[in-house]
């Protein structure tokens, strides 16, 4: 009998034409594809790290901190930290002037030719600064008129805003709805700064969620897609985010980001300082789940920073500080637009073939009974980005998990951990969070892994794989998924319960200067 492994090496090796050229699962967002969209959707979100979770594998983003000031106070924000709707509550390290700001991202996008998006998210509400907001807009889309413009906003000034925004070409816009109930709302929001006046209680949460939601039908009636970021904070809004959920579906968003809250004491902020928790992985997991009926769910988000720049789950803004910036003389910048566009359709080469492999290892799947019946598992992946299982275990500060069955792999999470590997050496109190924060992944595929890490997980029933090392993660998770069901069925493997309260931790990835992640799309 034919083996599985050489029936999918068959599948592969089938010509194009066989291919459906479309997933079964017709989604239309984060995880879609150009099959699931319209074409004008499609343009807009293909290259975007967040509107695309395909894309947020290759291409980055940056913030350029330009809006100091918010009209707003919430709960889990300090002034000093980064704005919540958008960032990690780090301290935004540096402010910038629109000239400055239109500087650093000629000086970073010719840099990083994976940069594709400029977001204002901070540090306060980029729609309370408009002046700046917008000047940043002009300049850099005369300077960069290949980047795609985005902002975030708690959208308490959004429906007096729209018009300028249309005006300007961002296409994109994040609007953070926590509640549609004043009621929930007041345990959330202490005031408000409305029509020159001081508001606070419920009717402030009021007036917010008026104008949140006018300000959302207003801009899908101009067609600029419309993200809806929610925190979620238990025992005060986790339950009601289905009824917001439900209520932004109706006024058109294109996207639903439900985000962990992050308190901490150190923080310094209301929620922090009384003690309110955040949600756990699974929490959240099991929320974005009983909402993704009602629509489209982003899950890669990585909450970050108002200046953040790289990869979403990596920071490389230590390498690009105004001081840097201020030295460079804009005429040395070589802006060469035509090298951008080249990275861009390599990419887009290499994604339009890793999706043919995975419809065509899809269809194959779906033709096996036991492993269309099999439930979906979680499995963690180490990567440092393009879309290919490429790191170490020991180098992983983060593990993306993918939620895994016959007819997908898609992307549910992410979990932060500490560095197993330090200076050559393995930190064993970092190991045993890693394998806490994994305890509900049946496996791990990496591009490598030690014998020691290896048994440890092993022995908490977590398999590391590092057979699939430098190959596509998700044809590889499918792979992997059909020899997983045929082990449970020859009894080589028991499945695992799995019950896990596994805490989020905050914080991205800081590229170390002189250490920049790998640019070339493989051939
Ligand atoms: Fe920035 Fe936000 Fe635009 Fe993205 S981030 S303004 S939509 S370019 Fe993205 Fe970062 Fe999550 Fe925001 S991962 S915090 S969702
Ligand atoms: Fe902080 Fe952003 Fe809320 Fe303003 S809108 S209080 S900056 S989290």
């Amino acid at each position: 009998m034919e083996s599985r492994d050489s029936a999918f090496l068959k599948i592969l090796q089938e010509p194009e034409a066989e291919a459906s050229g479309c997933s079964e699962k017709s989604t239309c967002g984060s995880s879609a594809g150009p099959a699931d969209m319209d074409p004008e959707v499609w343009e807009k979100v293909k290259n975007h790290p967040c509107y695309s979770e395909e894309a947020h594998h290759f291409y980055a983003r940056m913030h350029v901190a330009v809006a100091p000031a918010c009209n707003i106070q919430c709960n889990y924000c300090n002034r000093k930290y980064d704005c919540s709707n958008e960032s990690r509550p780090g301290v935004v390290s540096e402010r910038l002037t629109p000239e400055l700001a239109a500087k650093k991202v000629l000086a970073v996008a010719s840099e990083i030719h994976q940069m594709t998006v400029v977001g204002i998210a901070g540090a306060g509400d980029s729609l309370a600064n408009p002046d700046k907001t917008f000047k940043t807009f002009e300049l850099i889309s005369k300077a960069a008129p290949d980047i795609k413009l985005c902002l975030s906003t708690n959208g308490l000034a959004l429906p007096d805003l729209v018009d300028r925004i249309a005006d300007y070409n961002v296409d994109h816009v994040t609007v953070t709805i926590n509640m549609v109930d004043p009621e929930v709302g007041e345990k959330i929001y202490p005031w408000i700064f409305f029509n020159k006046k001081r508001w606070k209680g419920r009717d402030a949460s009021k007036i917010l969620s008026e104008r949140q939601l006018l300000g959302l039908e207003m801009l899908t009636a101009k067609k600029i897609l419309v993200k809806v970021n929610s925190v979620m904070i238990p025992g005060i809004n986790d339950e009601h985010l289905k009824e917001v959920n439900r209520e932004v579906k109706k006024r058109g968003a294109f996207l639903h980001n439900i985000m962990p809250l992050i308190s901490e004491a150190e923080h310094g902020t209301y929620f922090g300082l009384t003690g309110q928790r955040g949600p756990t992985a699974q929490e959240l997991k099991h929320l974005q789940d009983s909402c993704e009926g009602e629509m489209n769910m982003m899950r890669h988000c990585r909450q970050c920073r108002a200046d953040a720049v790289g990869l979403l789950g990596e920071d490389r803004s230590a390498e690009f500080t105004n001081e840097k910036i201020e030295a460079i003389e804009i005429q040395d910048v070589e802006y060469d637009l035509t090298a951008r566009e080249a990275y861009r359709d390599k990419v887009e080469k290499t994604r339009e073939t890793e999706r043919r492999i995975k419809d065509m290892l899809v269809s194959g799947l779906g033709k096996d009974e036991r492993l269309e019946s099999a439930p979906p598992v979680l499995v963690a992946v180490a990567t440092q980005g393009e879309g290919l299982i490429n790191q170490h275990f020991g180098h992983a500060r983060e593990f993306q998990v993918y939620e895994v069955d016959a007819s997908d792999a898609k992307f549910v999470g992410h979990r932060r951990v500490d560095l197993y590997c330090e200076g050559g050496y393995g930190e064993d109190d970092s190991l045993k969070r890693i394998t806490e924060a994994l305890s509900d992944c049946v496996a791990v595929l990496v591009a490598k892994i030690g014998g020691c890490p290896k048994k440890t997980l092993e022995e908490a029933r977590i398999a590391a794989v590092d057979r699939f090392a430098h190959q596509s993660i998700k044809p590889s998770l499918l792979t992997y998924f059909a020899e997983y069901v045929a082990d449970v069925h020859a009894g080589k493997i028991v499945p695992k319960e799995v019950s896990g309260q596994t805490k989020i931790r905050s914080g991205a990835f800081t590229a170390p200067v002189g250490q920049p992640i790998p640019l070339l799309v493989r051939q």
